[in-house]
């Protein structure tokens, strides 16, 4: 079969057999969507009360679930019915965001909580769809309306919907939303994790109407192997699909080009185009598009850029860059607890701005849509993360199933940014066969599903031939990868500072090297000795010697150092240090920054 084939086949088999009950719908920003953000009730329900009767059986399976399940929203009648909940007399909590944050006594909760709310909901053409669309939701989420099941999503942190065309009423519908963030040993992430794990319905809900025929999915995209033409991929949706006409205009390109949709509602074309203002940080110029079926016109702004290596190098555009990084994780800044707002992203990649970097790696897990597409305007080159963690399940196929399927509702996300350059498979995962075999086919897949991006993970590096002070990478996806990627922490946990002096490095590959850790503990304020670990000073000494250790590295393409900002970790305890959190930040939680904040900020400021 020919590449180009094969690439259009794995898109529509991904894209299908994913959709098949409940497509996957892409720029929500730009369709007809009514936000359900707000208050919502809920219920803390720790032994899943409203979910299982006393025999341990799920209600949901009943015929007659009965007042017992909280997914009915029931409410006595008459003075003699029982019924032992009441969601409308319970407390409220915010979505989107996480429960931790917004109630004391929810602080450290992992387990089930409901939330319930009530709208009324009038199409704006009778014939319309209806789905409802959730950002993400950690972890596991069971949703029904108006007492039905509308289905259940696995993973915290990416998109998913469900049509409820046909359930829908005008008036009084309830959304009943059962929420578990309960950590799992063959969960993905797994339960170790050095984060915070925030539970609850963190991101937008939004209902959204379309067309009975609509625009599901499209891939519009630079050819990698032509720059002069764009890639153009475009799914339907519905059942008067195929043979439809689909216009794409890209004003500002004098391109307006009608295909014809074929049997699946599909189009697969190249146009030809002119003069491209190719995307890249120094010019981020983003392009009106339009695709129009019927009466629908969905508009999206896409940037056109090629990203490639070659040999040691990082090629945007055809033209060698440096990746000047650093590590996010996805919290709120000031606020505290997990960001779910165009403003709490705005914050993160604004400081990373002002660092110099003209990158970022989205750390460990995949970010709200508001940052790559602020990133896409920003001229932010972005690092995509599966939650592929530490120890996972290795050997269990649905804890694959679920690694794959999270990893391809974010491509299916974002694959329209230009501003995102590289899917991490993994984050420091111990090697053996089944970890091997595991990476091998993730990465496979997502070549097949995504063949413009460039595919890393960030692995450990060790001693070269047994020699400590030679240090190396021999982990064997390293073959797999286009761009090797590593965390190192001499100085911190395989320290102390000096020792950066004494490291040398040899990396026998001819690919570039992005460093995708290194830091160090320190408590803003805490000043003192270089030598005293949780001082400002330390830090700050850590950053120096690292960053005269990875100079002389051949293929050093770039690096991404943890970490931008402090950030919640149960695991970190010390009282009056990290008192829960993670210490590593250039800036405090409060957005205080620390001396070694200004050493990297002077190296990217002098750096090509
Ligand atoms: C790592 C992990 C990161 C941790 C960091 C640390 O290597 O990738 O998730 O938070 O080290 O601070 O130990």
């Amino acid at each position: 079969m020919k590449k180009a084939h094969l690439f259009y086949t794995v898109f529509l088999l991904v894209t299908t057999s994913l959709f098949a009950q409940e497509p996957l719908l892409v720029n929500t920003y730009n369709r007809n969507t009514t936000s359900l953000s707000g208050a919502w009730n809920n219920i803390i329900d720790p032994y899943e009360n409203g979910f299982y009767n006393y025999r341990y059986e799920p209600f949901e399976n009943q015929e007659n679930p009965g007042n017992g399940a909280f997914f009915m929203n029931a409410k006595a009648q008459n003075p003699q019915d029982l019924v032992e909940y009441d969601f409308d007399k319970m407390d409220t909590l915010q979505v989107p965001g996480d429960w931790n944050t917004q109630k004391k006594e929810l602080l450290y909760y992992e387990g089930t909580l409901w939330y319930k709310k009530s709208f009324d909901y009038k199409k704006s053409e009778n014939d319309n769809r209806v789905f409802i669309y959730f950002g993400a939701s950690n972890y596991e989420t069971d949703v029904y309306l108006n007492g039905k099941k509308l289905g259940k999503h696995i993973g915290g942190f990416t998109p998913f919907n469900f049509e409820v065309t046909h359930l829908l009423r005008e008036k009084g519908n309830f959304l009943v939303v059962k929420v578990d963030n309960k950590r799992k040993k063959e969960g993905v992430p797994t339960l170790n994790t050095d984060w915070w794990n925030y539970g609850g319905i963190t991101r937008d809900v939004k209902i959204v109407e379309t067309p009975k025929v609509f625009i599901q999915d499209y891939f519009i995209q630079l050819d990698p192997k032509d720059n002069k033409k764009i890639i153009c991929k475009i799914k339907l949706n519905g059942d008067q699909k195929s043979s439809k006409k689909i216009r794409v205009t890209i004003p500002e390109l004098h391109i307006n080009s009608e295909f014809i949709a074929n049997e699946e509602g599909c189009i697969d074309q190249e146009i030809s185009a002119q003069n491209i203002q190719f995307w890249s940080p120094a010019i981020p110029f983003l392009y009106d598009v339009q695709i129009s079926v019927d009466n629908e016109t969905l508009t999206d702004q896409i940037g056109f850029r090629t990203i490639r290596t070659k040999g040691s190098d990082i090629l945007l555009n055809n033209t060698s860059l440096f990746l000047k990084g650093i590590s996010i994780h996805e919290e709120s800044p000031m606020r505290g607890g997990r960001g779910h707002s165009k403003e709490d992203a705005l914050q993160l990649l604004t400081w990373a701005q002002e660092l110099g970097c003209n990158y970022v790696r989205l750390a460990h897990y995949p970010h709200n849509e508001h940052m790559v597409r602020l990133a896409d305007k920003m001229g932010i080159l972005v690092w995509e993360e599966n939650p592929v963690y530490w120890t996972i399940d290795w050997g269990n196929q649905d804890t694959y199933a679920n690694a794959q399927n999270q990893l391809s509702e974010v491509i299916t996300r974002d694959k329209n940014r230009a501003s995102v350059i590289i899917w991490s498979m993994a984050n420091e995962t111990p090697t053996s066969t089944a970890r091997n075999t595991f990476l091998n086919k993730l990465a496979t897949f997502t070549r097949e599903k995504d063949p413009t991006r460039l595919i890393s993970a960030a692995l450990e590096q060790s001693n070269y031939n047994g020699n400590p002070l030679i240090r190396t990478i021999s982990d064997p996806f390293a073959s797999q990868v286009d761009i090797l990627s590593f965390n190192q922490y001499i100085g911190w946990y395989d320290g102390p500072v000096e020792k950066c002096q004494t490291i040398q490095w040899q990396i026998d590959v001819d690919k570039p090297v992005l460093i995708s850790e290194f830091g160090a503990g320190a408590k803003y304020g805490h000043t003192g000795n270089r030598d005293q670990r949780w001082t400002e000073d330390y830090q700050e000494y850590l950053y120096q010697e690292t960053l005269k250790m990875i100079d002389p590295i051949e293929q050093l393409a770039g690096f991404s150092p943890w970490i931008l900002i402090d950030f919640k970790s149960p695991r970190r305890v010390l009282p009056e240090i990290q008192d829960g959190w993670n210490r590593k930040g250039l800036l405090s939680e409060k957005g205080e920054k620390k001396k070694a904040y200004y050493v990297l900020q002077e190296y990217y400021l002098h750096k090509k």
